[in-house]
């Protein structure tokens, strides 16, 4: 299973400007349960630094840019999310990390689950061992 996997939307935009619609199980490969997005995140600052165990997770940059790094525990990749239509789909049990935001960077996320602190993984050697533990 590749670690970088994108969805595209396709606009449907005509003479008066751009429109992207997102809909569960559709655009989106799971029921969208909860919505957020990140913006006025600060120069130099990085986010992240976690995994989840079991949310799935879909991120779009609708305006400026990031940079996303993925860890599945054997490979590590970083991808640029800089448009509008195409998110990057984040799987359960892979580590994230978001750098160089820009100033402008609004980061939409749609997510498979509820809100729960509880599946959040903020210790790297623990996500590892969580690995470890599903093989
Ligand atoms: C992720 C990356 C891409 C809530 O109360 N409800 C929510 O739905 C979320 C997402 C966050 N929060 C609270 C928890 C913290 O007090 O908002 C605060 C900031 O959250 P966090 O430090 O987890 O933010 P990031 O940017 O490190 O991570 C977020 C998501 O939490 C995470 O699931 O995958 O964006």
């Amino acid at each position: 299973m590749d670690l970088i996997n994108w969805v595209d939307f396709p606009p449907l935009g005509d003479a008066r400007g751009s429109l992207v619609a997102l809909e569960g199980n559709k655009t989106v490969p799971f029921d969208i349960r909860r919505v957020y997005y990140l913006f006025d995140t600060k120069a130099g600052v990085s986010r992240g630094f976690h995994a989840h165990r079991r949310l799935q997770q879909v991120a779009v940059c609708v305006t400026g840019s990031c940079r996303m790094v993925l860890d599945d525990g054997v490979r590590r990749e970083d991808v640029l999310l800089d448009s509008p239509v195409r998110g990057l789909v984040i799987r359960s049990m892979v580590w994230r990390e978001m750098h160089d935001f820009t100033p402008d960077c609004v980061l939409l996320v749609l997510a498979s689950e509820h809100y729960d602190p509880a599946d959040y993984i903020r210790d790297y050697r623990q996500f590892l061992s969580a690995l470890d533990g599903e093989a």
